[in-house]
């Protein structure tokens, strides 16, 4: 069985010092090798971001594509090839902005993939411009006076999307991230795991010490994952105490059949059909 070794790569990130992107590596390292992954077994696909560096830090099979647009490849592999285990990684920016059509779509669509977001509230890579998750008031780069937007949040969204495995987690507490990224592994679906991550260099306002003040865990409190309702309230708490009180851990998980495995055609893996060559004609008569 593989272990965190396993995963990792000779090269040594390069992210600013003190980033919340370093705790979230060591925690998918270690998260993969809790739910039984093997290297060659495993995909990382991200967009572009500081986030989107990630499968140049784990030892994996890879894909850096373009920003906001982690979401299209990594469903194409799954469909592609359903033994292989595909973790998607991006941005707040990456996810919850330019790429929040591929998010809400996938959520319905329930593919068995996990999907990890590096939530900082800023556009980490190009030097500290608001987000989706930029809090309102908040200063930037480009909000000089102020974030005028309401932030979204995704917890509630995802909740309302269909995703079936929820869960937030903070990347100042490596465990208990460790732990929610190899549920969202090992769950048969879609698995959101939005992660609080400190960008230490462009984002001021929500640091190590702002999260460990206000964040508690669902599991120390009773919360049953397994109720939407509940779910959604606690998901709706952060934003409704004004940030008083962060929920993070497992919102919400139900079992549900996935997209692939309602095709009858993939029952055997894409790329191990055997491929017969068609004659133009003959593809017309069949689809047109
Ligand atoms: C289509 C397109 N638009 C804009 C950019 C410029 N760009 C690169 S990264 C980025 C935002 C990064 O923020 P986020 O997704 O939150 O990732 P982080 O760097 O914070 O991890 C932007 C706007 C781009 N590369 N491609
Ligand atoms: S800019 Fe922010 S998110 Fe990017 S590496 Fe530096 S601290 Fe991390
Ligand atoms: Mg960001």
């Amino acid at each position: 069985m593989a272990t965190m070794n396993d995963f990792t790569v000779k090269e040594k990130p390069q992210w600013c010092p003190g980033c919340g992107d370093y705790a979230i590596n060591l925690a998918l390292k270690n998260a993969l090798a809790q739910a039984g992954v093997e290297p060659h077994n495993a995909v990382i696909v991200s967009g572009i971001g500081c986030s989107g560096k990630m499968p140049h830090y784990v030892r994996a099979y890879g894909f850096e594509g373009l920003h906001g647009r982690v979401i299209p490849p990594a469903s194409g592999i799954r469909l592609a090839n359903q033994e292989l285990t595909v973790i998607g990684v991006g941005g707040d920016g990456d996810g919850y902005g330019i790429g929040m059509g591929h998010f809400i779509h996938v959520m319905r669509r329930n593919y068995d993939m996990a999907y990890i977001v590096h939530d900082n509230q800023v556009y980490g890579l190009t030097t500290g411009q608001a987000a989706p998750t930029t809090q309102k008031g908040m200063k930037t780069k480009s909000t000089p006076y102020g974030n005028l937007e309401e932030p979204v949040h995704p917890i509630p969204l995802a909740l309302t999307m269909g995703a079936t495995y929820v869960a937030r987690g903070f990347a100042g507490d490596i465990a208990h991230l460790t732990s929610l990224i190899a549920g969202g592994i090992k769950h048969k679906g879609f698995a959101l795991i939005d992660i609080l991550q400190p960008c230490v260099t462009f984002n001021k306002l929500n640091t190590y010490e702002y999260w460990k003040q206000r964040c508690y865990k669902l599991e120390e409190q009773g919360h049953d994952p397994s109720s939407h309702e509940k779910a959604l309230e606690k998901a709706n708490e952060d934003w409704k105490t004004n940030y008083d009180k962060i929920p993070i851990g497992l919102f919400f998980r139900e079992e549900k059949p996935t997209y692939e495995s309602e095709l009858p055609q993939l029952k055997v893996p894409l790329v191990k059909h055997e491929l017969k060559p068609v004659g133009l004609e003959e593809a017309m008569d069949e689809f047109i």
